[in-house]
């Protein structure tokens, strides 16, 4: 057999959550290129109706649901109308997430809850809404996108670091308990990536300059650039393929090289 034909997701049921636009759609699209066929869920119609012109524009028909990834009882409600019109899933990329940057001793406990409900809860939710199909079926992959505040911290982010970090244990977690079923939950931990969530982060000043934080990333990374969505494309069709049935339980830092590196120093 054609070993790169492992690389192929052709005939493969992907659900990525909150991927309208951002990081989701463009893991979709690589999904989608690879051969699978695509199901996305958003928080409401309005965003789903834009997600679905949104791939009807990239040539994917895609599959749209309305599903809030902290309600337990529409995500298994969405989940059984996936696998009665479409089918089975048999890859989750657990990608729906928020982030509130507010200095901790200022943060209510409302925002807080709020962050760890949708970042670590949703994909607690979603991945207990799949796996029993995904055992029934005899395989399943899991991709929970993780991030730097993972294995990092900064200021103003500590409910999102600490989500992150649960994050984390979680696909190490549904890795040890499902992997004899043939199940494989790994992570990916992308670095700073242009999106709408960091565009506050790079947002020109008003005398024309980089924003600090933009010019500090760009010291931080060796790449010396921020990521596009693009660049988490190979890796997750990589996880999502048979050519990753082996890997378990690893979080696969996209960054650039932001954790192996100490910085530039600054001029
Ligand atoms: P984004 O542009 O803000 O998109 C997040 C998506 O999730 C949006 O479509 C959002 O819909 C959806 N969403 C939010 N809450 C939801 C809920 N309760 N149920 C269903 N969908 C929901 O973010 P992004 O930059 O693409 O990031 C995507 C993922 O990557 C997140 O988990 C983020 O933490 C992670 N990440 C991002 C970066 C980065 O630098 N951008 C780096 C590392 C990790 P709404 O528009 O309705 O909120
Ligand atoms: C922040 C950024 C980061 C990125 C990403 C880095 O405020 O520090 O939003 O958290 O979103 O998670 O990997």
């Amino acid at each position: 057999m054609d070993f790169m034909q492992n690389f192929s997701l052709k005939g493969k049921i992907a659900l990525v959550t909150g991927a309208s636009y951002g990081i989701g759609f463009a893991i979709a699209q690589g999904y989608a290129a690879a051969g699978a066929t695509i199901v996305f869920n958003d928080i409401n119609a309005e965003l789903v109706a834009k997600g679905i012109a949104a791939y009807k524009e990239a040539g994917i028909e895609a599959h749209g649901y309305v599903c809030d990834v902290t309600n337990e009882e529409q995500a298994n409600e969405t989940i059984a109308k996936i696998e009665a019109e479409v089918g089975v899933i048999d890859i989750l990329v657990n990608n729906a997430g928020i982030i509130k940057r507010i200095p901790m001793v200022e943060m209510s406990a409302k925002d807080f809850r709020q962050v760890i409900d949708i970042d670590l809860n949703g994909p607690f939710i979603m991945s207990k809404a799949v796996l029993p199909s995904m055992i029934k079926k005899g395989h399943g992959k899991i991709i929970n996108i993780c991030s730097m505040m993972s294995e990092l911290g900064r200021e103003t982010v500590s409910a999102y670091a600490a989500a992150k970090g649960g994050l984390k244990m979680l696909t190490k977690n549904i890795a040890s308990e499902y992997g004899e079923a043939n199940i494989q939950c790994n992570g990916i931990g992308p670095g700073y990536i242009a999106t709408p969530q960091t565009a506050p982060l790079r947002e020109t000043q008003a005398d024309g300059s980089r924003h600090p934080f933009d010019s500090f990333i760009i010291a931080k990374t060796p790449a010396a650039r921020w990521g596009d969505p693009e660049d988490l494309m190979g890796p997750a069709i990589f996880l999502a393929s048979d050519a990753s049935n082996f890997v378990n339980g690893h979080i696969l830092y996209v960054d650039g090289g932001i954790l192996a590196y100490i910085g530039k120093q600054p001029k």
